[in-house]
């Protein structure tokens, strides 16, 4: 029997501005309604940012998270996974707050620096609804994604050994495969380890199945029966690349942080627009969706009884 599919939705991110997309959650509220209901759709993990409520800027506050968070337990036993990616620019220490406040089973953790462009957005519109929106979008033309050794080593040891969190850990190239195994080498880290290849950012591996395949055939040499692999791709790669994903035996993520789109020129109306799709390509290759509990038990995390929100 082929493993089920772990799928992941990210709900908001910190990459989209509210211009882009009406249905882009900015509340707690609004961030907790649509987990939830991506959660009901079949999304085992929801991957959580937050976004300031007035004005939608990603914002780090513990207390914007926790609200969302306990809002969805109430609703969903789905594994909540906080970012410790954050918002672009955002301090080590501000992007750590609300993983160490909430101590969740789950946190992001993104094992490379790297550039990470979405100036390219800015072009797409010319009216904003929020002032911050352009100059954020055009920082990035000059913004390093810092993710230092010695950031990775703080967030394990901060995190890991502090709080039992597990980690989602974010792969945008073929180097980050390598840097994650320097990690395990140090034996700060413990398996399985759950790695989420990211294709399609500008400054990442593009979005060619050829990469997707190699990167695939090098964990593998790396990492053996020790971890289990996801794929997300940005924007209009989005859902093949998660159908591939599921069709090699791993796992996929979806969700409005990384396309706003269903369909060529079709803005998706809600996270769970995309986890239903998402789904019903799985089932249709005679695959399972995975529950909260089988993803808990693959992964490797401590239960939900454990954190702390
Ligand atoms: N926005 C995604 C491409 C994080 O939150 O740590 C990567 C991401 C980063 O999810
Ligand atoms: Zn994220």
């Amino acid at each position: 029997m082929p493993k089920s599919v772990i799928i992941t939705c990210a709900t908001t991110g910190g990459v989209h501005t509210p211009t882009m997309s009406q249905y882009l959650p900015i509340t707690p509220s609004q961030i907790a309604e649509s987990s939830i209901e991506a959660a009901q759709a079949g999304a085992s993990i929801i991957h959580l940012h937050a976004r300031h409520p007035e004005t939608g800027k990603p914002d780090p506050r513990p207390e914007l998270f926790r609200e969302s968070m306990q809002q969805i337990r109430q609703h969903s036993n789905a594994v909540l996974n906080v970012s410790t990616g954050g918002g672009l620019g955002m301090s080590r220490e501000e992007r750590l707050r609300a993983a160490i406040a909430l101590s969740p089973e789950m946190a992001s953790l993104n094992v490379g620096s790297m550039n990470f462009g979405i100036f390219p957005m800015k072009a797409k519109h010319t009216t904003w609804k929020h002032d911050w929106e352009p100059a954020f979008l055009e920082s990035t033309r000059d913004f390093i994604f810092r993710n230092t050794f010695s950031d990775i080593e703080y967030i394990v040891k901060e995190l890991g050994d502090g709080h039992g969190t597990r980690f989602e850990f974010e792969c945008y190239d073929l180097g980050h495969l390598y840097n994650l195994a320097w990690v395990i080498d140090q034996g700060w880290i413990k398996p399985p380890f759950f790695v989420q290849m990211v294709f399609g950012v500008l400054g990442g591996v593009g979005a060619d199945l050829d990469n997707l395949m190699h990167m695939h055939t090098v964990a593998q040499k790396l990492f053996g029966d020790s971890y289990e692999w996801s794929v997300l791709a940005a924007g209009k790669n989005q859902m093949h690349f998660a159908t591939q994903a599921a069709l090699l035996g791993g796992n996929l993520r979806v969700g409005l942080e990384d396309s706003l789109y269903i369909g060529p020129g079709q803005i998706a109306k809600s996270n769970a627009e995309q986890v239903q799709k998402i789904r019903s390509i799985v089932e249709n290759l005679g695959l399972q969706v995975a529950t909260p509990e089988e993803a808990r038990a693959r992964l490797g995390l401590k239960g939900s009884d454990k954190v702390t929100f």
